[in-house]
This record gives structure tokens, C-alpha cells and sequence, in this order.
């Protein structure tokens, strides 16, 4: 799928401002909210999560759908084109109206979607409506408790029963569950004859490069490609839908030293144009290799996650962000636990920053919260009682469909901490590891993030993952404090990773830490706390060659939902919600400072 650009036959209009708002607590589709302009309606900013915009938990914590509205109008000259109404991400459900009638409905929450307009719009003003949904439940992903019913906190089953309260959403996860509107919202126009899609493959022999292309388009034309520089020089050119471009001498993509290519695509009179980084990548024994040389990953486990906006776009804070990595030395990180707006994508791309893409597949595991999940007071297990089969292989299919060309991804992640142990679990992933291969015409490793449990011998990420990628809490949720104990524990099981002859790294170890805490000596939550908790573990991994990246979590402290767990939030930030530093950056900018991109295990 395109990221929409303006070209020189393309326009773009951007309906990014303020517009009408309301909750709807039952009323909102009988009453047909989506034909006249909203009574009563609020004011809300989009793009943006709606949650902190505005005062009050029943506000922050409604459960349901909502209505966003704004009129809408196209330059009459437009009209003979193509238009296309395209939303980057609505969480997690939308119907869009137009002039009151239906025109398209989305479910999933993180991933774009677009709908041809000109069936529908008038001359003048419109009327735009996009209903939206944040229920989650065990069809959803994420995943969240059925019908609103809400998990039980941590002690209520013992001091219970406790009344039926009103419903509201129980993720199965640990974000805030941010709804909205949350990325941009545009019309763009294309000639009626158009591109409608572009891969570009690149395999690189010594300084030679070849880009294998395949244009799809609509409609009658000719095609052609045309590769610049990012001087502008023309560098090779092509004809036809599919072709191969030689590049010699290739300038490649590198981990912080990007170089982007504009291929530059014309079909009849439309035109378009993809930057392009070229480089490989490939597992290798245990190693993880990017242009043949033996990577390792630094980095984090982020968030969408910025005050007031939400999960809402928040693109000073992306770039900060990368200001950040650079800064602090770090060269990587993973888009837990959804994928990320398109626009952090080409930053991505831009600032040569390596990307380990994550479906929103997070909170697949019932056994979250202590034991066997039961129902009907029968136990249950985790793909026998959920509903997210059919999605999963849809959010698989539209992440790659959407971020096939980006340099900046070397793997996808199929799931975060699902329930992977055993048989049944191996059932439902093997056809979803397989789509992604097949899917991915560069063929990309794949790998699920896998949860810390003592049946990790049993985890079927060893037989189905490219890269082995743990989410290891030794010395806080186990062996709390107890760095000694701690270490030896992620020896052991970095013993048994060992044998299975695949590159292993972290993709979460943390601890949380209130950002002014002190001690002389490193109690839980302190910031001396922290910096003790990670040299413990790199104790641990250091000596691993076949251990190639640690990615912390996380990259900043980020919102929850509300838990005795939980002091305003999560704190395993790194910096802190507004991105300053605690005391173990400065830790970690002075030991990745001294670890090489390449070659640090080799
Ligand atoms: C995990 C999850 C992550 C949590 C983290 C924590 O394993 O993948 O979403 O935020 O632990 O801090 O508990």
C-alpha cells in the first residue's frame, strides 16, 4: 500500500484541525448521529488519542463507540480524478459515513485503510462522519476480557465477590488502551489510470546491485522507473511492470548512516515516487547479518505514547526520540506492541534506525493473571477460547503490505508474550509464520517475542523463529533484588537457548523506577536500582556469541491502565515520559558508546 505523497499528479489534502465530537453511551446509531451535524458536540483534535484531551475517568474510561464529524468539500476541478479518503489508524474500529450513508468499515486499530470517493461526494460541502469503536475482546488485537466484564484485579478474587459494575474495557495487556482518531486523515487524488502499488527487491553482489521492481496499476499505460540519486542524478531506468534497475557502485543503507535512492515510477500520466534504501539482511548460524556484516541490536521497546495526544501522532516526539537513540548510542528498536505510524517509518528509513515491525498481536495468552483461565467452571485454553485467527492473518497482511519497501525493517514480530507453549499454540502460529514469508517478498526473518515462563524449553519459538527473543525479567518479577540469584538464573536458561543453534537477543528486561529516587544502596525503584539491574544481566549475556542484541524496556515511562502494579504508569522507562534522563541512561550511553554496530560477538 502507498504512503500518499503530493507528485506531479497527485494533490493531497490533509483534514488534520478540529473537529465535532461526542460519546455515545447507547443512542448514537438508532438516532443516526452519522445524518445531520452532531447536537451538542465537543470539540476534539484529530489526529489524536481522545482520552487525555479532555477531563474526568468517565470520559478517559468510556467503553464503546464515539462520533467524530466535520464537513468536507473538493475543489470542483478535483472532481474528474480519483479520490480517495485514506485513514492511517483509527482504534479499533471505524464505520465512515459520507452525506450519511455508509461508505466503508474498518476493524483494527494501528494499520491504514482508504476508500474511493467519488461514487459519494458532492459538489460543496459533505458531511463526513467516522464512528469509532475501542472495545477489545477475544476477538480483537489486541486483546482484551470478553464483553467488558473486566479481568479481576490481583486480590479481588480472594476479598470477594464484588458487584457487577458498568462495562468497561479490560486489556489483557499493559498500555493504556488510547482510542481515537489517532493518525492523519487525508483525501488524495490520483488520475483515474494509476499506480496502485510498488515493490522493489534489492540483492547486492560486492558493489553491484540489482532492484527487482513490479509495479501494480489500474487501468491503460505505459510504465516506467527511474532511479535517482539523492543528489537528483539520474542512475538507472527501466520499462515495463516489472524489470530489474542495476545499480554500480551501490551506495548502501547502514545503521545510522542511511543513503536513499528516489525510484521514481510514472504510469501514463500518473507518477510517484519511493525513496528506497538497499541493503540485506539474513540470519546466518547464530548470527544476524545486515549487508553480510554480523549485526548487534541496541535499542529499546517503545511506545506510542506522548501527553495529551495519547497514542495519537506526535511527530516532534518521533524525531526527539531518534534524537534520543542517537545520543544514547543506540542503533534499533522493536514497534511494541503495534506498528507504528508510517511517517515514524520513513524517519526510520531517514535516520538509518533499525526496526523490528510488531503486529498488535499483544494479550494472546489467558493465562495471564495467575493460572488456567476458566470458563463456566471449566478450565480453558488460550486458541481454544480466543477468536483471533482470521485477524491475525489480516494484520499480518496489511502490516506487510504496508511496510514491505521500508529499509528500516529486518523482521517482523508475529505476536508479543503470546502463549506459546506446546502443541496447540504451535498450531495456530506455524500458518502465520508461513503467511509472513510468503508474504514478504523480501522474505525477512520472523519471530514472536517470547514470554518469561518456566516452560521455556518447551516454547514453540524454537522451532518457529528466525531469531530467538526473549522478554526476561530476572531480578524483577523473579528473583526481585536478588542480582546473584538473578544472574544465575539467566545463565541457566541461556545455557538451554544455547543449544538450539539461533541467534537469541532480548527484546525486553527491565525495572521499574521512579525518575528522583535515590539510595546509597539499590533498593526496588530507586534509579541506583536500575543501573545494578542491568549490569547483572549484561553480566549474563556478555560472554554469549550466539547472543546478538539487547533492546531494554522501556524506551520511556508510558500510561497504563489503572493497578496497584502500576504508580501512575509503567517505569521501566529509560528516560522519563517527557524524555529526560535517569541515571541509567547515562549508564548505558557509556556501554553502548564502546559496542560496535558490527562485529561485537565476532
Ligand atoms: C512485558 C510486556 C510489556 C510490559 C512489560 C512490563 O513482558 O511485553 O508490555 O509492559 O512486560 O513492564 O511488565
Amino acid at each position: 500500500m502507498l504512503y500518499p505523497i503530493l507528485t506531479a499528479s497527485r494533490t493531497l489534502m490533509d483534514l488534520g484541525g478540529t473537529w465535532a465530537f461526542k460519546l455515545d453511551t447507547g443512542e448514537g446509531f438508532d438516532q443516526r448521529w452519522y445524518e445531520r451535524p452532531l447536537s451538542d458536540a465537543m470539540s476534539m483534535p484529530v489526529p489524536a488519542s481522545y482520552n487525555d484531551i479532555k477531563e474526568g475517568i468517565d470520559f478517559r474510561d468510556h467503553y464503546g463507540w464515539v462520533f467524530y464529524q466535520r464537513s468536507i468539500a473538493v475543489p470542483a476541478f478535483l472532481l474528474s480524478q480519483r479520490l480517495v479518503l485514506r485513514l492511517a489508524a483509527v482504534t479499533h474500529q471505524a464505520i465512515v459515513y459520507l452525506n450519511g450513508q455508509e461508505i466503508m468499515r474498518h476493524k483494527g486499530g494501528f494499520l491504514p485503510f482508504e476508500v474511493e470517493l467519488n461514487a459519494h461526494i458532492q459538489r460543496g460541502d459533505n458531511l463526513l462522519t467516522i464512528a469509532v469503536d475501542n472495545k477489545i475482546d477475544y476477538s480483537t488485537l489486541p486483546v482484551g476480557s470478553e464483553s467488558g466484564s473486566g479481568l479481576l484485579g490481583m486480590f479481588d478474587a480472594m476479598m470477594g465477590p464484588l458487584p457487577e459494575g458498568k462495562p468497561r474495557n479490560a486489556p489483557n495487556f499493559d498500555f493504556f488502551n488510547y482510542c481515537g482518531i489517532t493518525r492523519p486523515v487525508k483525501i488524495y487524488s490520483t488520475p483515474k489510470n494509476h499506480i496502485s502499488d510498488i515493490t522493489v527487491v534489492a540483492s547486492v553482489e560486492g558493489t553491484y546491485a540489482k532492484l527487482s521492481y513490479v509495479i501494480d496499476t489500474v487501468g491503460e499505460g505505459d510504465v516506467s522507473v527511474t532511479v535517482r540519486t539523492e543528489d537528483g542524478s539520474e542512475i538507472a531506468t527501466c520499462v515495463g511492470a516489472h524489470g530489474d534497475l542495476i545499480i554500480d557502485p551501490v551506495r548502501l543503507w547502514e545503521p545510522l548512516d542511511a543513503y536513499l535512492y528516489q525510484i521514481e515510477v510514472t504510469f501514463g500520466a500518473d507518477v510517484y515516487t519511493l525513496p528506497y534504501g538497499v541493503r540485506t539482511v539474513e540470519v546466518r548460524g547464530t548470527q544476524f547479518l545486515i549487508n553480510n556484516k554480523p549485526f548487534y541490536f541496541k535499542g529499546f521497546g517503545k511506545h506510542e505514547d506522548t501527553f495529551p495526544a495519547g497514542r495519537g501522532i506526535n511527530e516532534p516526539m518521533n524525531a526527539k526520540d531518534i534524537s534520543l537513540m542517537r545520543w544514547i548510542g543506540a542503533n534499533s528498536f522493536r514497534t511494541s506492541h503495534y506498528p507504528y505510524s508510517e511517517e515514524m517509518m520513513r524517519l526510520c528509513d531517514r535516520e538509518g534506525i533499525v526496526v523490528i515491525d510488531e503486529v498488535p498481536a499483544v494479550g494472546l495468552n489467558l493465562a495471564f493473571g495467575g493460572g488456567a483461565n476458566f470458563k463456566d467452571g471449566k478450565p480453558v485454553t488460550t486458541f481454544g477460547t480466543l477468536r483471533t485467527a482470521e485477524h491475525h492473518r489480516e494484520v499480518i497482511r496489511d502490516m506487510i503490505a504496508r511496510d514491505k519497501n521500508h529499509a528500516c525493517v529486518v523482521m517482523w514480530s508475529i505476536a508479543n508474550e503470546p502463549d506459546s507453549f506446546g502443541e496447540e499454540p504451535y498450531e495456530y502460529f506455524k500458518p502465520l509464520f508461513d503467511l509472513a514469508h510468503e508474504l514478504d517478498p523480501q522474505n525477512r526473518p520472523c519471530t514472536l517475542v517470547s514470554v518469561q515462563s518456566a516452560k521455556y524449553q518447551t516454547d514453540c519459538t524454537i522451532l518457529l523463529s528466525d531469531v530467538i527473543c526473549l522478554n526476561r525479567y530476572y531480578g524483577w518479577y523473579a528473583a526481585c533484588g536478588r542480582f546473584d540469584v538473578a544472574q544465575r538464573a539467566l545463565e541457566n536458561e541461556m545455557a538451554f537457548w544455547a543449544t538450539t543453534g539461533k541467534p537469541v537477543m532480548f527484546t525486553e528486561y527491565g525495572a521499574d523506577t521512579v525518575a528522583g529516587l535515590h539510595d546509597t544502596t539499590p533498593t526496588v525503584f530507586s534509579e541506583e536500582f536500575q543501573v545494578e539491574y542491568y549490569k547483572a544481566n549484561h553480566a549474563a549475556v556478555d560472554p554469549l556469541e550466539f547472543f546478538i542484541g539487547e533492546q531494554v524496556w522501556n524506551f520511556a515511562d508510558f500510561a497504563t491502565s489503572e493497578s496497584i502494579m502500576r504508580v501512575q504508569g509503567n517505569k521501566k522507562g529509560i528516560f522519563t515520559r517527557e524524555r529526560r534522563p535517569k541515571l541509567v541512561a547515562h549508564y548505558l550511553r557509556n556501554r553502548w558508546q564502546n559496542i560496535p554496530d558490527y562485529g561485537f560477538k565476532s
